[in-house]
């Protein structure tokens, strides 16, 4: 930015100094034309941050050496354009969630959320599943607008007791941040025992001594804990 200021004055009285409110990013350089009037250049001395200081308002006032001195002032306001500089950040770097195996599909399960800083599309977020293993993605489902993770798919206790699902932020920019969201599958009784006969004897005689074995029997339930707890009684 060049400023020059016309002080029709002469000597002292004429244009002496030019000066700049105190800021943290510009300073004021003095030039003396060969006509011996001055002019100033400003420049950026220390990176600006929109982040922190949108807009910058300073004051360039020039004064003559006369007595009483006076001075003309001008005010320069500064709006400071914004760059992607800020990746996402996830306000969790773990969540935890849990679901009941054969939950229906839209069954939530978490929200996830990033923030940043910048604006505009600069600080405009989508969510995504990254790096899936296997069925997961057919399983879980998650809102790349909202970070609102749903049901999609199969959740079987017996098949899979927990996911860790990782999770990406993106800006439109392309910088990214990572989280991980574990779940918890809760198991529910949806297995009834199942009973397999290994061997039997029969015809049985009927001499055969009393803790004679007469049949071996095996039985399963897939389900974990009291839901797979068999009694067997005859
Ligand atoms: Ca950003
Ligand atoms: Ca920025
Ligand atoms: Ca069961
Ligand atoms: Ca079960």
């Amino acid at each position: 930015l060049f400023v020059s200021n016309e002080d029709p004055d002469v000597g002292l009285n004429a244009l002496q100094n030019y000066v700049l409110t105190h800021n943290d990013n510009f300073i004021l350089k003095q030039h003396a034309n060969p006509d011996d009037s001055k002019y100033a250049e400003m420049f950026l001395q220390n990176p600006l941050d929109r982040e922190e200081h949108p807009r910058l308002s300073l004051k360039l006032i020039a004064v003559d050496g006369g007595d009483p001195q006076r001075s003309g002032t001008v005010n320069i306001e500064i709006t400071v354009l914004d760059v992607n500089d800020n990746a996402p950040v996830f306000n969790q770097s773990l969540y935890r969630a849990a679901v009941m195996e054969n939950a229906p599909k839209g069954t939530y399960i978490t929200t996830v959320n990033a923030s940043d800083a910048d604006s505009g599309t600069n600080g405009q977020i989508t969510y995504s599943f990254s790096k899936l293993k296997g069925s997961i993605a057919d399983i879980f489902i998650i809102d790349e607008k909202t970070g609102i993770i749903t049901v999609s798919g199969q959740v079987d206790y017996e098949k899979d007791k927990k996911y860790e699902v990782r999770v990406e932020a993106k800006d439109q920019g392309g910088l990214t941040d990572s989280s991980k969201v574990g779940i918890e599958v809760l198991d529910i009784n949806d297995n009834a025992p199942v009973i397999n006969v290994m061997s039997f004897s029969s015809p049985v005689s009927e001499d055969a001594p009393p803790g004679t074995t007469v049949a071996v029997i095996n039985v399963k339930d897939a389900d974990s804990e009291r839901n797979g707890q068999i009694t067997c009684s005859i």
